[in-house]
């Protein structure tokens, strides 16, 4: 019996369920760079030349260790660009008894693979991606009946399905299941934030930067300089470092901004957590370990803790949930075109610069970034949800659909009409101010609410709240929003609209 197993680029672990009763004589494992794949978005530069140094890294582990591996590099001789030609290939030169793969981690691949059975004359098998910590039939299950889909009734299930800061009788550690009021700290003067986990390149790693200089030039991002993990020995000495060096002030400083510091005290290992070179569970249990060890400050641990087995098992519940009708809501019928500064951050608002200039060099941007300053300008500037999810996807390392997705659609654009977050993360530039320094070297001035000079997250703001008045007036937690705009007088609010009129009008010079 021999048995074709395929892994994909987001699959890069031993533990992967395609993998479980490898049999290294007899079968054979197929990993494959694919034109398919690296151009239906046009990804950032830096995430292909992760992704694909990665794979070759794993590759080449299983090989050391006996493994068959029949390794597919994009500039190989009759690569035929798509995962079934390569598959078919490898059919064309053996015949093997079964195909087995784990289930892909977005739905078009899922769509397609899922009849495959039909196409090969074998055994094929699509095994359940067990890396979750929650399948998607569990998480139907947890949703079913339920008339709000709330994250944090979901989390507490997952603390003590695994039993994480909970004790015996599955109460939570500190009396409290959420310390997120403690994690909202502005950015203080002369935080001492560590530099980055920076791992130096080998041979592997520079083949790769060539053939992604080379072939994807017209990618957005920049390829230089990298610096990533892309061996599990590597990733696991990321969650050490950020262990010592940032987890205590995870907590404090999480929505926190400060030009010139895109890492922040955040933990930098969705990129390995998504493609499988560390399992959630075990970045989750150091985590913990930590705390129990060293006397961590529980807001830090446990808000964490929160982010992997709460909000990254939720997003990904949503996901298979709603899918493939999700990847069109659009609720607040947005239509508006992203503007050219995504792709080049040129504009005068800073926090925008920043962001976008960031995510160019590094394929990274912290979260309150992609939310608070990134999401919300797309949010109430009414760009339509199809560009932002497509933007979203090309240019973080660590984008995948079903991630990417419920976060740009849901937690975002509120393009799902509330299933995700209970209102729109709408904000004025008050917030950015308060939770970052950008204003301070910005031209538009954050305390100004209307005219040329204006912030145009203030009467963007009002214009969005207005624009939607009939959709969202009835939610009541815009009850405050919805009575200061009726305490608007008629001159105000056409200055508003006219502000946002002028911004729109000319948003190629903003
Ligand atoms: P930290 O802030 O240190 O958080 C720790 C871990 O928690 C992360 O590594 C990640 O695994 C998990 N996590 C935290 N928040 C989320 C969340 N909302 N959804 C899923 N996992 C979460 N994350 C992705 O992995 N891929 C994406 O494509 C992605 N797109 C996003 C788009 C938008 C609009 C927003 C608002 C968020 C998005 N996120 C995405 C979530 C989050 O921003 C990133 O996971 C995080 O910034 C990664 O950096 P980090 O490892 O330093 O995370
Ligand atoms: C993102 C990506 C890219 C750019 N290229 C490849 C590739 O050439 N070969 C591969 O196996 N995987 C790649 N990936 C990751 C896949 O897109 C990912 O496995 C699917 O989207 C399923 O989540
Ligand atoms: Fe951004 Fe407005 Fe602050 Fe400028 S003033 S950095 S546009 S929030």
């Amino acid at each position: 019996m021999s048995t074709l197993r395929l892994i994909l680029g987001d699959q890069l672990n031993r533990e992967v369920s395609s993998l479980s009763d490898c049999d290294k004589d007899n079968d054979t494992i197929l990993m494959c760079e694919v034109w398919d794949e690296a151009t239906y978005v046009k990804h950032h530069k830096k995430k292909i030349a992760f992704l694909f140094s990665a794979m070759r890294h794993f590759a080449k582990d299983l090989e050391d260790d006996g493994y068959n591996v029949r390794y597919v590099k994009l500039d190989d001789d009759d690569n035929s660009g798509s995962f079934k030609g390569e598959v078919e290939r490898a059919f064309n030169e053996k015949n093997y008894d079964a195909l087995v793969f784990t289930a892909p981690g977005e739905y078009r691949l899922f769509d397609d693979m899922g009849s495959w059975q039909s196409d090969f004359d074998c055994d094929v098998e699509m095994r359940e991606d067990d890396r979750y910590l929650c399948t998607p039939e569990e998480f139907k299950d947890w949703a079913e009946n339920r008339k709000q889909l709330r994250m944090e009734y979901f989390y507490r299930e997952m603390r003590k399905k695994y039993k994480i800061l909970v004790d015996d009788d599955d109460n939570p550690e500190g009396g409290e299941w959420n310390y997120d009021s403690q994690n909202r700290k502005p950015p203080k003067d002369g935080l001492d934030v560590p530099a980055p986990y920076s791992v130096e390149q080998d041979d592997i790693t520079k083949d790769v930067i060539k053939l992604v200089a080379e072939r994807f030039d017209d990618h957005f991002g920049d390829l230089e300089p990298f610096y990533f993990a892309v061996t599990r020995a590597d990733a696991l000495k990321a969650i050490d470092i950020f262990i010592k060096q940032r987890l205590e002030k995870f907590g404090d400083y999480q929505d926190a901004m400060v030009e010139g510091e895109p890492w922040m005290y955040h933990a930098h290992l969705s990129f390995y957590i998504n493609c499988g070179l560390l399992l959630p569970l075990e970045v989750v249990r150091k985590v913990e370990q930590a705390y129990k060890d060293k006397d961590l400050p529980l807001n830090a641990v446990e808000g964490f803790i929160r982010q992997v087995i709460g909000w990254r098992e939720y997003i990904r519940g949503i996901y298979w949930l709603k899918m493939p009708q999700y990847a069109n809501e659009n609720f607040l019928e947005a239509d508006r075109d992203l503007p050219a500064f995504f792709w080049d951050g040129k504009t005068q608002m800073n926090c925008m610069k920043q962001c976008i200039t960031e995510t160019k060099e590094n394929a990274y941007a912290h979260h309150i970034q992609r939310l608070m300053v990134l999401g919300n300008f797309c949010l109430i500037a009414g760009i339509d949800p199809r560009f932002v999810n497509e933007w979203y996807l090309i240019v973080y390392a660590d984008a995948y659909e079903w991630v990417e997705l419920p976060n740009v659609s849901g937690m975002i654009l509120y393009a799902d009409g509330g299933l995700l977050g209970s209102k729109p993360y709408a904000a004025s530039g008050s917030y950015i101010n308060r939770m970052s320094d950008y204003c301070k070297g910005c031209k538009y001035s954050v305390t100004k609410k209307n005219g040329p000079k204006a912030c145009p997250f203030n009467y963007l703001y009002w214009d969005f709240m207005s624009r939607h008045e009939d959709t969202l007036r009835g939610n009541p937690r815009l009850n405050m929003v919805y009575a200061n705009l009726d305490k608007m007088d008629d001159e105000k609010r056409e200055a508003i609209a006219e502000d946002s009129r002028r911004f729109f009008k000319n948003i190629d010079d903003a």
